[in-house]
């Protein structure tokens, strides 16, 4: 079976003790909380996908995005690999405003809603939080279900 994968961007806007997550409005992961991304497009780079999305999700600017994690998600009965690149931001411009797709809020570090998030995030937050970088593969059986998972820290990506 061919799994062909899908490139992805997310980003994570961090600032001293508190991070920033949209609420998904509509389409993949509508009802979760999640940093701001989505598809790359054709001729353009997976960094510039990056800031594109969060401006559009946000209306945040960035300088500078840190890559910090690739991880690729396999959907029991599909074929659509998902390919994604997960950077964090530390300094941004403008005010997080809320767009069609996500409506953003601000969270203390101590209560992050994993419980209303992607089941893979609260595995790969804490290394995210302490800077580390990491690469993984989940397998999801549904969307709430990890049947395998693999994540480790990488030294570069
Ligand atoms: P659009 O289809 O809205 O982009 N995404 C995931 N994020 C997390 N944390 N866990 C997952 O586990 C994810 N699968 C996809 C990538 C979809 C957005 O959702 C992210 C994109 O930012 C399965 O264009």
């Amino acid at each position: 079976m061919m799994l062909s994968p899908k490139l992805l961007t997310l980003v994570l806007v961090v600032q001293p003790g508190r991070v920033l997550l949209g609420m998904k409005k509509r389409g993949f992961g509508v009802g979760k909380w999640n940093g701001f991304g989505g598809k790359v497009q054709p001729g353009e780079t997976i960094e510039a996908a990056a800031k594109r999305e969060l401006l559009e999700e946000s209306g945040l600017t960035v300088d500078a995005l840190e890559k910090i994690g690739n991880i690729k998600f396999e959907f029991v009965g599909e074929t659509q690999l998902l390919d994604v690149h997960i950077f964090r931001a530390d300094t941004f411009s403008g005010e997080p405003t809320e767009s069609d797709e996500m409506r953003p809020q601000w969270f203390e570090l101590d209560k992050i809603p994993f419980s209303q998030m992607w089941a893979d995030d609260i595995l790969w937050f804490p290394l995210m939080l302490q800077k580390k970088k990491f690469v993984g593969y989940f397998t999801f059986q549904g969307h709430d279900v990890i049947l395998s998972q693999k994540l480790e820290e990488v030294e570069a990506l």
